[in-house]
């Protein structure tokens, strides 16, 4: 028998460590980017479209959901997004041929790079029940098969519909309109394993799902923490708005189990400065905190905030004005344990005084984050604290502060404004019904954690993917992919074969898709999109490359058509939407506040920012009307003796479960992903060397089997206690009912593993 999984690259022969790298970006940046570029799209097609990406008449770089500044580079994109880009504009095509050569369980043996690099899928196909083929179909048949499946179910609600978050504004509303003219709000998306921690946490507390600061807001800042992200692989233009706030006085502290390069140095290749020299160094300060010590460490400097002496140490005005619930929050935090914070968070309390001393030195203060927030248990709790921590020096509603949740995929913001979201507001769905004059669905459908168990139990039987790879992004992979499989239909709309095109349902159907780079011509004439940014910014996208082949339909196109041979009703104006977009952008206008005079605005140069009424107007949309201060409390996490805490992280050479390459350069990789980075004090309690070869296993309250095969242990500097290792090859190891409260989000940062000698 194997012991290895059969989606994962076998490299260990290949495989290089070297040292761990001290800074990021810079010249290798570029020319590894310009590399993969070149293979994948030839010089010039590479000069001519990395020169459109995030410029005023181009399209929005599909690499992260980090805002464009006001004043562009000729070259906007960074290496990472030059990757995204050259990985969708490739020149390499799958035909009908290789469908023919390539069963679908050859296909499932694959790893997630090979089938990447096959290139983009260019004509809908179909898998019978049965067969072990995908062969091609012509559009209308895909539709009315999709069609018939979906009207055969005994209820709505047996479907699910899924989104991931590169999905343009227009294709996302009419994707949710859809579903709901159906009959079901079963609409999980790519948000659930992501962000949905901050969207829960920030909802509460105060009244709006999104972050509160603008660029301008960075510059302004004097402090700005950076929590659990590694912006040098994911958010790499951030890096360039980090060194313009230090330029301007900012001090940036980073806390992080990881010594991520990108938050210790940083060289911009934008600048000739940037390329000689040692850069700039980003981090003043440098927390190594345990993976999930951030609640512990946000609530400390809240109790030393609460003690201190030092005048103004605490907005009391702000805190009367704005915040609800302070005396029970002051209770709770001044009975806060010292030892259960050294504890969770691995620091000293000098370590922590000092950053309180960089607190009591900045009036305005905004904390960044990423997943290594929010793929925790405890995840709500800790950015609550969070919260807590801004609200206490009156750090939100005003320039320079705030709080900056950074998003990932570039437009999973704007798919939650446009209704992909399993938990309607009843206001949205009010405003649904008055204009397309039918009644939603009003009870709450599934999220992907919940649709994977409805699978599962066979309470669901079919599934549509919006783009994304669900079986590979989600948690175990062993019950995922069970899951998919018992489903009578699986539908994926992607623009690139991968892992959930191989493990399907029955019957499964590919419906391949344009890209954010190509031409969308419609009978009304070129069509664009558009998207929100992390910071509420709303702008459009043209495609200008011819379509990867004459047989793609837009996402837009797709929902359009599915739905007129699906539903009844001819009265929702499907044809309309998908001739011109605008008809589109103006049902929104009505239906999402915010989008008044869509159509005028997102035509003005730059687009429009949506209103934020605690960053806009002091304004709290809360229950209580105010801020709420909440109550947190810290349980730390103990591992049992001779295990570890793992998380599950991105390489530099991935984008999710989209593998670019097999380097992480930062991190000291060549060649190869099976790798678990140990701290060396670890590994000499364990008795194991770096090099040597193990079996990660998770441990989990079910007490069934989650083993990820052959890793090689690679001596490192994390946290103690904490190792890392790259999803989605550990997706295997983190149960499925191993969720955040509240969220319900995977917790891929902290799953409790054991290093078994590979037999
Ligand atoms: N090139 C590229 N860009 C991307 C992506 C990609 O895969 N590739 N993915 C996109 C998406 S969808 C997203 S959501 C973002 C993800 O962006 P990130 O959140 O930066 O991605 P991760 O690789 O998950 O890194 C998590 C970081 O948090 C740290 N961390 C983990 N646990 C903890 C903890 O408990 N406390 C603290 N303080 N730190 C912790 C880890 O050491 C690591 O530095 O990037 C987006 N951009
Ligand atoms: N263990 C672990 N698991 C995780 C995470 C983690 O940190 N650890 N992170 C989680 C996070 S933050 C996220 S966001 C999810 C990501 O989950 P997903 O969004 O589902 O996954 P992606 O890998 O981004 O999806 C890649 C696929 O999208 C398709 N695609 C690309 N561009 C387009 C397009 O323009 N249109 C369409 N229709 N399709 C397109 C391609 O076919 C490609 O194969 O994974 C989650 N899973
Ligand atoms: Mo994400």
């Amino acid at each position: 028998m194997s012991r290895r999984a059969p989606a994962d690259d076998f490299d260990d022969a290949s495989l290089e460590v070297s040292e761990p790298k001290e800074w990021a970006a810079g010249v290798p940046g570029i020319t590894a980017a310009l590399r993969q570029s070149y293979e994948q799209m030839g010089v010039r097609r590479t000069a001519l479209t990395l020169l459109r990406v995030n410029q005023k008449q181009g399209f929005d770089c599909p690499g992260c959901a980090w805002p464009e500044g006001d004043h562009r580079h000729v070259a906007e994109f960074c290496e990472n997004g030059a990757k995204a880009v050259a990985e969708e504009a490739t020149t390499r095509r799958i035909t009908r041929e290789f469908f023919a050569r390539h069963t679908v369980s050859d296909l499932a043996e694959r790893s997630d790079h090979w089938l990447g690099q096959q290139g983009r899928l260019t004509e809908p196909m179909l898998k019978r029940a049965g067969s072990e083929h995908y062969e091609p179909v012509p559009w209308d048949e895909a539709f009315r098969l999709l069609a018939a499946e979906l009207t055969a179910l005994e209820s709505p609600d047996e479907a699910i519909f899924y989104t991931s978050g590169r999905t343009s504004n227009e294709a996302a509303f009419a994707y949710q309109l859809f579903a709901r003219a159906f009959g079901t709000n079963n609409l999980p998306d790519c948000s659930n394993m992501c962000h949905e921690s901050s969207g829960s946490a920030l909802s509460e507390t105060i009244g709006i799902g999104k972050g509160s600061v603008l660029l301008d807001d960075l510059y302004q800042a004097d402090l700005i923490f950076v929590v659990g992200q590694n912006p040098g692989t994911n958010h790499p233009r951030m890096l360039s708005a980090l060194e313009r706030a230090k330029k301007e006085g900012a001090r940036i502290v980073a806390v992080n189990p990881l010594p991520e390069a990108g938050l210790m140095r940083f060289k911009n290749p934008q600048r000739a400065s940037g390329i000689a020299g040692r850069g700039t160094a980003l981090a003043d300060r440098f927390l190594q905190i345990r993976l999930n010590g951030d609640l512990a460490l946000f609530q400390a400097l809240n109790r030393m905030l609460l003690e201190s002496d030092a005048p103004g140490a605490v907005d009391r005005g702000f805190l009367d004005a704005h915040t609800h619930g302070f005396e029970a929050f002051e209770k709770h935090v001044l009975g806060l344990d010292w030892d259960d914070v050294l504890e969770a968070t691995g620091l000293t309390r000098a370590e922590i005084a000092a950053v309180l001393a960089d607190v009591l030195g900045a009036k305005k203060i905004i904390v960044c984050w990423a997943m290594g927030l929010t793929q925790h248990r405890n995840s709500v709790p800790t950015i609550r604290e969070i919260v807590n921590f801004l609200l206490l020096r009156g750090n939100i509603g005003r320039p320079g502060a705030g709080v900056c949740p950074v998003r990932g995929h570039s437009n999973v913001q704007g798919d939650r404004t446009m209704g992909i979201w399993e938990k309607p507001k009843p206001e949205f769905l009010d405003a649904l019904a008055a204009e397309f004059g039918f009644e939603p669905p009003r009870e709450h459908g599934t999220d992907t954690v919940d649709a994977i168990r409805a699978m599962r139990d066979g309470r669901a039987k079919v599934f549509l993917g919006m783009g994304g790879n669900f079986v590979r992004a989600t948690p175990d992979s062993a019950v995922t992919e069970a899951a998919l499989r018992s489903c009578r239909l699986t539908a994926q709309v992607s623009t690139k074969l991968n892992r959930s095109h191989a493990v399907a349902g029955e019957t499964a159907l590919i419906l391949p898709t344009l890209g954010r780079t190509e031409r969308d011509v419609q009978e009304s004439g070129p069509q664009f999109v558009s998207v929100e940014d992390s910071m509420g910014m709303v702008h459009a996208s043209r495609g200008r490359l011819t379509p990867a082949s004459p047989d793609l339909l837009s996402e837009v196109s797709i929902v359009c058509r599915l739905a007129s041979a699906a539903l009844p009703d001819p009265g929702i104006g499907w044809d309309a939407m998908e001739r011109d977009y605008d008809v589109i952008r103006d049902h929104v206008s009505r239906v999402v506040p915010g989008f008044e005079d869509y159509n005028a605005r997102i035509r003005e140069r730059g687009g429009f920012t949506l209103p934020h009424a605690p960053r806009d107007e002091r304004r709290f949309p809360t229950a209580t009307g105010k801020a709420n201060l909440t109550v947190n409390e810290l349980e730390v996490l103990r591992v049992p003796e001779g295990r570890l805490l793992l998380q599950t992280v991105r390489s530099h050479d991935q984008y999710n479960t989209t593998i670019y390459g097999l380097d992480d350069r930062y991190r000291g990789i060549k060649a190869g992903r099976r790798v678990v980075f140990v701290n060396p004090s670890d590994l000499a309690a364990l008795g194991l060397d770096d090099g040597a070869m193990v079996d990660l296993v998770s441990e989990w309250a079910d007490g069934a089997q989650r083993r990820a095969a052959a890793f090689r242990v690679v001596s490192y500097p994390t946290a103690p206690g904490c190792a890392a290792a790259y999803f989605p090859e550990t997706n295997v190891l983190v149960p499925l009912d191993s969720t955040a409260e509240i969220s319900n989000t995977p917790t891929s940062k902290s799953i409790v593993v054991r290093l078994e000698p590979a037999g």
